[in-house]
């Protein structure tokens, strides 16, 4: 893996902030975007444009054409079995929605559980509350570890769907997401993987985790933002009604009945957002280029590197401590707030993240406001590292 060449491949890598060069490190919340990425999106509007599946003429057909060649190549990237079982959303937010909605109509009865991690992202929370659903939170270590034990004991005959996260975006842990869906499926319920801090950082096999739902967003793995994907079982996808109504879910329409397109169309309303899809197909292009077991490998080499300077400061609390970590690192200095930690490190060119990161109830667990949060890519490098805790020592003593 050459660094300076993906580093080449990334534009915004050469701004300045404030009048030092640009440090990224906020990737949980989106990665940057390579040439390649930003090329799709002018080629498709300066030459493609046009709406898809719908026309007869000749920029509709190879945009369709495109459009359908990014969702086999989605398909192959995470090991699913069919088209049918790739579902083009916005992002993690919409696919989980669309899931708690479709789910909750066909299955739930008015007195349903969904058992989801204690370190989910609100948008793993929200839609199953909206959907009418109690949850019920697995508990985890103060490293950051899910209680697998008090997991089994969560399982009632309530209890509807499992739905946690395959990487924590505040702890940085991997779930033992196997593990995890073999212990559902031994009660008969299915799962869903919230994977949107898994699909740039790990290989994802859907097929060999056996999760029945997998959700991400193109936004956090190099493609744009406003496409986002749903995986789902092809049986479980068949049995769950359209989340939204509009053109392209439908067979006939008349004013006394609809019925509705096979799969995935069913579940895709209205014009989605083609050009992003084939950015992400480019973005899926770059990873594999790479590698994804060395972008895994490079960026455990960045974690570790950086747990290690972060852990010689002090009155340093690290938060995700778990034995199985990917590319983020939460921390607290001492009194600092961790607002006053990320508004100063930006003066000096550094972009971390602070705040509760959408996460409340691992505040609440740990008892704090919001910790600072480091994440890192394939473009970063230990010589950022370095700048970051340069930028850190310099205003730790003015927050003290
Ligand atoms: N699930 C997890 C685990 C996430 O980290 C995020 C976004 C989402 C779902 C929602 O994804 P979206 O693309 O639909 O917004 N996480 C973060 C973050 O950590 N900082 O900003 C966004």
């Amino acid at each position: 893996m050459n660094i300076n060449d993906i580093r080449s491949q990334f534009p915004i890598l050469g701004e300045q902030v404030h009048g030092r060069p640009l440090v990224y490190l906020d990737n949980a919340a989106t990665t940057q975007k390579p040439q390649r990425v930003i090329d799709a999106l002018t080629d498709y509007y300066s030459h493609l444009n046009a709406n898809i599946h719908r026309g007869a003429h000749h920029l509709a057909a190879v945009a369709t054409e495109r459009y359908e060649a990014v969702r086999l190549q989605v398909m192959k990237f995470i090991g699913a079995l069919s088209p049918d079982e790739i579902v083009f959303t916005r992002g993690t937010t919409e696919s989980i929605n669309l899931v708690a909605a479709s789910f909750a109509k066909a299955y739930f009865d008015g007195d349903d559980e969904v058992i989801v991690s204690g370190m989910e992202h609100h948008s793993n929370i929200v839609p199953w509350q909206l959907a009418g659903a109690t949850l019920r939170p697995i508990p985890f270590t103060d490293e950051g570890v899910l209680d697998l034990e008090a997991y089994e004991r969560l399982f009632t005959d309530k209890t509807k769907l499992v739905s946690v996260c395959h990487v924590s975006n505040t702890l940085g842990t991997v779930n033992p997401v196997q593990r995890i869906v073999e212990i559902a499926h031994a009660h008969g319920v299915p799962v869903l993987v919230d994977g949107a801090q898994a699909v740039s950082h790990l290989q994802v096999d859907v097929r060999a985790l056996d999760c029945d739902f997998y959700c991400f967003s193109g936004h956090k793995m190099y493609a744009p933002m406003g496409v986002g994907v749903v995986y789902g079982r092809d049986r479980l996808l068949k049995a769950l009604p359209p989340y939204q109504g509009g053109g392209e879910m439908i067979e006939e329409v008349t004013f006394q009945r609809t019925t509705y397109n096979r799969l995935p169309f069913k579940f895709e309303a209205g014009t989605p957002s083609v050009g992003d899809v084939l950015g992400l197909g480019r973005a899926i292009d770059f990873m594999q280029e790479v590698g994804v077991d060395n972008i895994a490998a490079h960026e455990a080499d960045l974690l570790r590197y950086a747990t290690e300077r972060l852990s010689s400061l002090p009155g340093i609390r690290i938060y995700g401590t778990a034995p199985d970590k990917a590319a983020v690192l939460s921390f607290l200095v001492g009194e600092a707030h961790p607002y006053d930690v990320g508004t100063l490190v930006d003066q000096l060119g550094v972009a971390v993240r602070t705040g509760h990161h959408c996460t409340q109830p691992v505040m609440d667990r740990y008892g704090i406001p919001g910790t600072v949060r480091a994440s890192f890519a394939v473009y970063n490098t230990r010589a950022e590292v370095d700048a970051f805790f340069a930028a850190l020592e310099r205003v730790l003593p003015m927050l003290q």
